[in-house]
């Protein structure tokens, strides 16, 4: 049984530059995450990709009122993962359904319960972005007492400022930044 599972958050064309909801510099971070999933991977963990997930018409997208453009509609090359995943990856779709936001991969989904079933203790997290979706999977994770690591050479944020407060946020909330 593995002890640890890697969760690597929305690695996603649409949130690369050039998507439709660009975080700045994050395929930067692709290579250190292709090498964290290997390393994980060699070593027997668990590998866990969440993606962004939205119907059509999801709330978050600004023609709904939301806040955002449209961005990782189902099935679109835009919701496409830009890393390399092992056949083996538990891929965990969030934010699937047209009313609902989810920014944490826990929030909707059964990746708790895959963490427990599997025996995961401790849990590293990565990827985009680090205000958002980093933010609530690595808070969400403590919650459900795991002991959570941030792999912070592996994540980026949207803007630098509300992603130094999520760092500290975090930090206070019991998660080892790395
Ligand atoms: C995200 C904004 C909207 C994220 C997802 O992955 O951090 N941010 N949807
Ligand atoms: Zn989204």
């Amino acid at each position: 049984m593995p002890e640890e599972a890697l969760i690597v958050v929305d690695m996603q064309r649409d949130f690369m530059p050039g998507g439709a909801l660009p975080v700045p510099d994050g395929d930067k971070i692709i290579p250190k995450v292709n090498e964290y999933i290997r390393k994980f991977k060699e070593k027997g963990a668990l590998i866990v990709a969440t993606r962004d997930w939205h119907p059509e018409n999801h709330i978050s997208f600004k023609e709904q009122g939301g806040p955002w453009p449209k961005h990782c509609v189902q099935g679109t090359e835009g919701a496409e993962f830009v890393v390399e995943l092992p056949e083996d990856a538990v891929i965990i779709s969030k934010a699937t359904e047209p009313d609902k936001e989810a920014y944490s991969g826990f929030e909707g989904t059964n990746l708790a319960e895959i963490l427990r079933e599997k025996g995961v203790k401790r849990v590293y997290v990565c990827g985009v972005a680090t205000e958002y979706c980093v933010r609530a999977t690595a808070l969400d994770a403590v919650k459900h007492g795991f002991e959570v690591y941030l792999l912070s050479d592996a994540v980026k944020g949207i803007n630098p400022e509300d992603e130094k407060k999520a760092l500290e946020e975090l930090e206070k909330a019991g998660v080892k930044i790395l």
